[in-house]
């Protein structure tokens, strides 16, 4: 019923789009089972651990977009069950290309009612890694229409470079736009239906609209990397790699007991 470790056969054109595009959304990859079973907690672990409690108004348009929680899966047996899931693992390995995958950390990103926009931006500016093989998955815990601002993506994005050095704030919302504008991008917003999730590279550009309803847009979201993914030399405050990966020098591949191998395809 709630299965989270079996596998889910991707399509070559599936893999092919992924790569071409940079992301992808992909429908009925989890049972709403799932999300009736670990949807509650990690709502529950959001609101535990919540700090932001300025009226919206007053908040920067970061901490409008979205309350922010990290690493739920040291917090509860439950969370790690479901952030442990090889089904999610195995896709981003695939759509990769890696032989497995190392969860470099999970997120819970909740854009409140009324909340704002996210601006454009690249994930991979925050993580000290030395190939572009990593991935976010997001997963959203109710239907998602566009009112409610999904994750929405810059078709090809991951091919550019102008923009990547840039940390999620005004000033990238106004430069990646105009950057990905002059490079003729298309933006592709889609709706989610719950059980719908969508993969994308650590370059792609990517923003979501302000939630314009009454109730809060919840999202998980998991960072996956190549299992033999190294650590680069750090090249911004932001990528902290003494925290994310404890012990590791420049170079070493990022094996660390919070970096753990998701999955590993066997036999290859
Ligand atoms: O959920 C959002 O509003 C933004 C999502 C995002 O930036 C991500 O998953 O990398």
């Amino acid at each position: 019923m709630d299965d989270i470790d079996s596998p889910n056969s991707l399509r070559n054109d599936q893999i092919a789009a992924f790569r071409e595009r940079g992301f992808i959304k992909l429908e009925g990859v989890l049972p709403v089972e799932v999300l009736d079973r670990f949807g509650p907690e990690f709502s529950r672990i959001v609101h535990e651990r919540n700090t932001q409690t300025l009226p919206m108004e007053e908040r920067s348009t970061r901490q409008q977009a979205f309350i922010q929680v990290i690493n739920l899966w040291k917090e509860s047996e439950e969370a790690k069950r479901f952030v442990f899931g090889k089904r999610l693992a195995r896709i981003a390995a695939e759509l990769m290309g890696t032989r497995g995958v190392r969860l470099y950390h999970d997120q819970a990103l909740f854009k409140e009612a009324g909340g704002g926009f996210t601006p454009w931006h690249a994930d991979q500016y925050y993580w000290p890694f030395a190939t572009d093989r990593c991935c976010t998955v997001w997963i959203p815990l109710q239907d998602t229409l566009a009112e409610m601002g999904p994750i929405a993506f810059s078709e090809g994005s991951h091919w550019v470079t102008e923009g990547r050095d840039l940390n999620i704030s005004d000033e990238s919302e106004v430069r990646i736009e105009d950057v990905l504008r002059s490079a003729g991008k298309t933006t592709i917003e889609q709706t989610f239906s719950r059980g719908d999730v969508s993969f994308h590279y650590g370059w792609t550009f990517h923003r979501a609209a302000g939630n314009r309803t009454e109730r809060d847009r919840e999202a998980m979201t998991m960072i996956y990397m190549d299992v033999d993914m190294r650590m680069k030399e750090e090249d911004n405050p932001h990528q902290q790699a003494a925290i994310w990966c404890p012990g590791v020098k420049v170079g070493e591949i990022i094996d660390t007991p919070v970096t753990p191998v998701i999955y590993e395809a066997v036999g290859r």
